[in-house]
């Protein structure tokens, strides 16, 4: 029943521009969503490298990043907490090697958020063995954020990550947990480039074949010109449910995704004969 009721990551509503991206000036100028916004509550709550030494952590809602090393993790994480080198990063792949939980608020029972070491050429067997363990048996885990670089295609071993996710995400009861399908990197000025719309459809039309329920992508870059950070930020609450509970101001987030839109379609509509 669940499953029916989600958004499908299904191209014609990428074809219809009306996917929702975000142009914020600076990380610290949000004030829609409170949860967020005081950077100074985001802090470090441990890290694990095996299932031992994973944290229970009262069983507080989770949602965790996952991706190619390299593809943007750490850097979006910080981005959305509001809080440049809370999380490490690096030019080098393979610099997240542990399992990474924060608290956002300072209220930790209301929203952890995971950062993961990254798969691919880079990654280690044992880091794979933990996350894969970590997923097959958080309850707290409410969304898996799969995040992928735009200028890239499909690895193999993003297809095995997406399969992974969609058989673990389907309890005996229905959903485990949501997947959000998440592009990085998408750095671009102005209008919305051409070549780019065509590689998010292939590279969404390829996801959704191995993930046939993840959400539809949201467009992200974590350098200036920032995307996506609003969406990102109201996709979270709304996935660990605390949307409209304290996480949002009086309605004003659907004013903003509307404007947003707008932006968005009327930016696509100037170039379309
Ligand atoms: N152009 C651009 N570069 C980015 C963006 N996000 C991250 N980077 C850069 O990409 C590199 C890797 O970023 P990280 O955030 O460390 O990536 P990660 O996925 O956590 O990597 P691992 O921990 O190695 O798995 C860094 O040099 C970042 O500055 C982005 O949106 N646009
Ligand atoms: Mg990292």
């Amino acid at each position: 029943m669940f499953k029916a009721t989600l958004p499908r990551c299904n191209v014609k509503s990428l074809k219809s521009g009306s996917l929702p991206t975000t142009q914020t000036p600076s990380p610290r100028s949000p004030k829609v969503f409170p949860l967020f916004q005081h950077h100074s509550t985001a802090e470090f709550l441990a890290a694990a490298a095996t299932e031992q030494s994973i944290p229970k952590l009262h069983g507080a809602p989770e949602v965790v990043f996952t991706g190619r090393a390299n593809v943007g993790k750490s850097s979006l994480l910080n981005l959305i907490v509001g809080r440049r080198s809370l999380a490490s990063t690096s030019k080098k792949p393979g610099h997240t090697q542990t399992l990474n939980f924060y608290r956002i608020s300072s209220d930790p029972r209301k929203l952890v958020v995971v950062d993961s070491a990254g798969y691919g050429s880079r990654g280690r067997l044992e880091w794979g063995q933990t996350f894969e363990w970590y997923i097959q048996n958080r309850p707290q885990l409410k969304r898996v954020y799969a995040l992928f670089d735009i200028r890239h295609g499909l690895t193999e071993a993003d297809k095995m990550m997406l399969q992974f996710l969609e058989e673990a995400s389907q309890g005996p009861d229905g959903p485990r947990f949501t997947i959000q399908v998440v592009f990085t990197k998408v750095s671009w000025r102005g209008d919305f480039p051409e070549h780019l719309k065509a590689i998010k459809e292939r590279l969404a039309k390829n996801i959704f074949q191995l993930t046939p329920t993840c959400l539809p992508p949201i467009l992200t870059s974590s350098k200036i010109p920032i995307r996506g950070l609003n969406h990102m930020r109201q996709n979270i609450l709304e996935a660990v449910g605390l949307l409209g509970q304290g996480g949002t101001q009086n309605g004003r987030v659907q004013i903003i995704r509307a404007a947003e839109t707008q932006t968005e379609t009327s930016s696509h509509r100037t170039k379309r004969p």
